[in-house]
């Protein structure tokens, strides 16, 4: 079955390493969130593209999900004796992925083509694409310190400033990719990972034309939920839904999510949601270990199997 899933970091990366565990290497293509990527020492960071190589290269470090497992920090301790304030902690190995691709990128190569060649250096079979080739950053308006960046928001004020509104600064220029059109054309479902929906998922459904993209194909697209008994697995999405207004509820996201979505994976621990026009079931979506992300993997898979012939 030719999977195209959308993923943002470490919940994403989780549910794709699932996947590949169950997949065909050439049936699953990973969609990735570049709105959190950043400059960072004069180089270019793409937070969740590496966390996924990473993840699914056996590099990451389990503990914290992103970076490189026993990395070391001695050049941002030297940075830091130069006086530099140096909140962003980058390691020792991870800075070899970033100097490559700012190399590259100043070369002028696209980002699709230099996360190609990363990911084939670290003998990753799977398709991991950018969700764009050019810059798109996440800025978060928040109460306390007006417009920040991504990382400024979620690693140097730990997500705790309230936030009043996102947008997405250059992505009326974005594209879709060949390589991303392709992918979506000839699969055989769409799966939303359990990413936060408003800092991850939304950042790839609005590159112009890929809402439509999605929507003309008639197969299976479906989103797990991140909420899970009324509460985030992990980061900001609880918060941010209460910010904005919203019930901090797996029924939520589904209307978030709206059309672009015929099916909905919600936890077990979850009462039962009536979902209009929307195929829904419910299973253990919290990846604690290895076995339950191949669990959840095939679990999902088999699910969208048994109705893709009638996806509505
Ligand atoms: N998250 C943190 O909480 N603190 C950090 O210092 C930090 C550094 C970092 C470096 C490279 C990288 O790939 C990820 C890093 N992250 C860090 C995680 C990252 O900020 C978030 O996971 C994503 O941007 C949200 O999806």
């Amino acid at each position: 079955m030719k999977t195209v899933v959308l993923v943002g970091g470490v919940g994403g990366a989780k549910l794709a390493l699932g996947l590949a565990h169950v997949l065909p290497p050439d049936d699953l293509t990973i969609v990735v969130n570049t709105a959190d990527d950043t400059w960072m020492y004069g180089l270019r960071v793409c937070p969740d593209l590496d966390t996924i190589m990473y993840t699914l290269s056996g590099l990451v470090d389990p503990q914290n999900g992103w970076g490189i497992a026993g990395d070391t920090t001695k050049l941002l301790e030297a940075m830091r004796r130069y006086g530099e304030d140096v909140w962003f902690k980058l390691g020792d190995q991870d800075f070899a992925t970033h100097i490559l691709r700012t190399r590259w990128l100043n070369a002028g190569h696209r980002l699709t083509s230099i996360t190609e060649r990363l990911a084939k250096r670290l003998s990753i079979p799977q398709c991991i694409l950018p969700m764009v080739d050019l810059p798109v950053a996440t800025i978060v308006d928040t109460v306390e310190h007006g417009e920040i960046d991504f990382q400024t928001y979620f690693v140097r004020y730990r997500w705790q400033p309230t936030v009043k509104s996102l947008r997405l600064d250059g992505i009326e220029k974005a594209s879709i990719s060949p390589e991303l059109q392709q992918a979506v054309e000839s699969a055989d479902c769409l799966l939303v990972a359990p990413s936060n929906p408003w800092l991850s998922v939304a950042p790839i459904l609005s590159i112009p034309g890929l809402r439509d993209l999605m929507l003309s194909r008639p197969i299976p697209r479906v989103a797990i939920s991140p909420i899970v008994g009324g509460q985030a697995i992990k980061g900001p999405a609880a918060k941010l839904m209460t910010e904005l207004g919203l019930e901090v509820s797996a029924r939520s996201v589904v209307a978030y999510y709206g059309d672009i979505i015929n099916g909905f994976v919600y936890d077990q621990v979850d009462h039962e949601i009536e979902v209009p026009l929307v195929h829904s079931t419910r299973l253990n979506t919290v990846m604690l270990t290895d076995n339950d992300k191949v669990q959840l993997a095939t679990n999902v898979l088999e699910w969208m199997k048994s109705w893709a012939k009638t996806p509505s």
